[in-house]
Order: structure tokens, then sequence, then C-alpha cells
């Protein structure tokens, strides 16, 4: 049997990532409608060999569907998100539109699958960093407890969306062209300052707070700590885009809750643990990188390593594909889990 499932951002970065994902992993689809803003309307995607035409996300687009997954930004998450849940669906939220909101489960099956239990309607898919740092945290935490994180964040611009591609691009070939480059976009669409993220690095990623760090790194901190159930954990973060094209990469910085943990209790760990592939053998050079994580539904981590100082302190350094596990995979992941508990 299959299901009638929306997928609202069709076009997007993350949309497209979402269909060939319930491609790849076979969803059981009885009927697909693909949604998108005014502005994207009447675009033709093919899924599984069939061409469909995107329609305008409207309230009414949403009768009869049981499955919606939304990527089309905050704004059109408020909006349409209820009158979805109204018609009887249930919303995976690929934005940060509901995450904070105690009455929404934030979920990394590999984490925190349980809480999905505890939807209204809407359940929400974290960030693409915080995702992958917290399932490399996960088991770090379940053997051996975890006091504080501090992460520090390599991003590719795909997190920006694929207008942000395409300027990585042109200003690439700008450069070597001896030409000058134009920067319209980043660090953040619709800010009073751009700057080119060709041969460069941006220390921003999203809005300021009057906190003066950005909302990419609140997110990091906020969602962290919802997810692993834990708001006594220290977590601080730094988020910088970097110029390549996908998968974010991180250096986390974890304390542990016994000083006698020891390298390899880490590795054995991650090892063991779901979603997570650990690529570690400095001796061979063996460490994930953004182009070896690309394409890959995994959590890579590598570099395990002790603090010189701390004899609680562990660096990690963790990889994944940002529109993968990041996005598409894991709200595939949450709305295969729906149907396989029976908690649609
Ligand atoms: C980035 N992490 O790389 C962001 C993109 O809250 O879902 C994801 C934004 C979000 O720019």
């Amino acid at each position: 049997k299959g299901y009638n499932v929306a997928v609202v951002g069709a076009t997007g970065a993350v949309g497209q990532k979402m269909l060939e994902t319930l491609d790849k992993k076979d969803f059981p689809i009885e009927n697909l409608h693909l949604l998108s803003s005014k502005r994207s309307a009447g675009k033709e995607l093919t899924y599984k060999g069939e061409t469909y035409v995107v329609k305008e996300a409207t309230p009414e687009s949403f009768e009869g569907i049981q499955i919606a997954l939304f990527s089309a930004g905050g704004s059109v998450s408020k909006k349409l998100a209820d009158e979805a849940v109204k018609r009887g669906a249930v919303v995976v939220d690929n934005t940060s539109a509901f995450r904070m909101d105690p009455e929404v489960p934030l979920v990394v099956p590999e984490v925190n699958e349980a809480d999905i239990t505890k939807h209204k309607g809407i359940i929400a898919n974290p960030n693409c960093s915080t995702i992958q740092m917290v399932a490399a945290l996960k088991p770090i935490k379940e053997k051996f407890g975890l006091s504080r994180v501090i992460v520090s964040t390599y991003q590719a611009v795909s997190g920006a969306g694929n207008e942000a591609v395409e300027e990585l691009r042109q200003q690439s070939q700008d450069f070597l062209n001896g030409e000058e480059m134009t920067a319209d976009l980043l660090p953040v669409n619709g800010e009073k300052k751009h700057y080119p993220i060709a041969f460069n690095a941006l220390p921003q990623i999203d809005v300021f707070q009057d906190n003066g760090y950005t909302f990419e790194e609140m997110k990091m901190i906020n969602e962290t700590k919802k997810i692993m159930h834990d708001d006594s954990l220290h977590v601080s973060a730094t988020c910088v885009r970097l110029p390549f094209f996908t998968a974010h990469a991180e250096s986390v910085y974890v304390e542990v809750n016994d000083a006698n943990i020891t390298v390899e209790d880490i590795q054995q760990a991650l090892k063991n643990a779901d979603g997570v592939v650990l690529e570690d053998d400095p001796t061979n050079q063996v460490y994930p990188t953004p182009l070896s994580a690309s394409g890959k539904s995994d959590v890579f981590v590598g570099r395990v390593r002790k603090d010189i100082d701390h004899p609680n302190g562990f660096h990690l350094w963790v990889v994944s594909d940002n529109l993968l596990k990041g996005a598409a995979w894991n709200s595939v992941q949450i709305a295969e889990s729906l149907i396989k508990n029976n908690w649609l």
C-alpha cells in the first residue's frame, strides 16, 4: 500500500534531493504532489520516469495528503503546515519555523526516534549542521556521559540554496579569468552587505542575534539540547561558510564525564552507532572530507583524538552531506519511521 505524499519546495536544493531520496529508498507512494511557492509553480520535474508539473502550494493542495514534506522556507511552513495538518496530513518540516516549539518534536531518528510519538501533526527536521553533530554525539553521551561541546563548522554553499551554488560557480570563474567578482547573495540573502565566497571564508551563516552569535550558531546550540534532552549540556558554536558545494564538516570538541575514557573507547562507540561511519586511520591518511561524504547518507567521523591538556576532552572531525542526512534523508527517515511504527 502506498501513501499520498506532498513535497513542498520541490524545485529547491533540498526538494530535489527529497525526490531522489524517496526514489532511491523506494518510499511507498500512491500519489505524489509536487508543490512550491508561486514563483516556481509551473516548472516540470520527473519522478520515477514520470513528468510532474509543480503546482503552487495552497491550503487546498493538502486535501487527501497523508504525508507532507516541507522545505520551501519558514514563511511557507508557517502559513501552510497547520492547513495541511487540519486536512489530515502529518507534516515533516525541514525549516526552522517550529523546531523550538515545545509542542513539536525535533527528531534525528538515530538519536530520539521515540519523540515522534509525541507529534500533534508536525515533526521538525533539525538544521543540517546540528543533525550530523548529534548523530556523532549520541553514542558518546550514551556510553560516557557528555558535559560540554564546542563546535566550529566548515559549511558548504548548498546549505544556502541553489542560488548560492551558482554564486560560487560564477565568482570562481570570474576570479580565475582575472575578472572582478560580484557578490549579491552570501553570506545572507537580503543582508546589507555581501562578500565573495570564492577563495574566501565567511564567519557568518544567517543573521546576527543580539548576543553576537549568528542564528545558525544558536540553532546548533538550542537544537542540540532539545534533541539530546539535556538543557544542562554546555554547547557553543562558530559557523563558517567555505567555498565548496556539498557536505558540511565540523571540528567538534567534547568533554565526557569520565577521565579514563580512551580514544579507542570513543572509536568503538562510534563504530557501533547507527548512521555513523568511522573513517579514522591517521597512519594511512584516512579521514572523511566533504568530497568523500557527498552523495552518501551516513555521518562520517575521523580524527578522534584526546585533548592534550584536558583528561576528559576529545576532538572529532564530523562530515556529512548537508542535503541528504542534513535534510532530505533525515526527513524521509522520519516519514519511514511514522509508517513502520504506525505513528502516522
Ligand atoms: C546553511 N544550515 O548551511 C544552513 C541551511 O535551518 O534548515 C539550513 C537552514 C535550516 O546555510
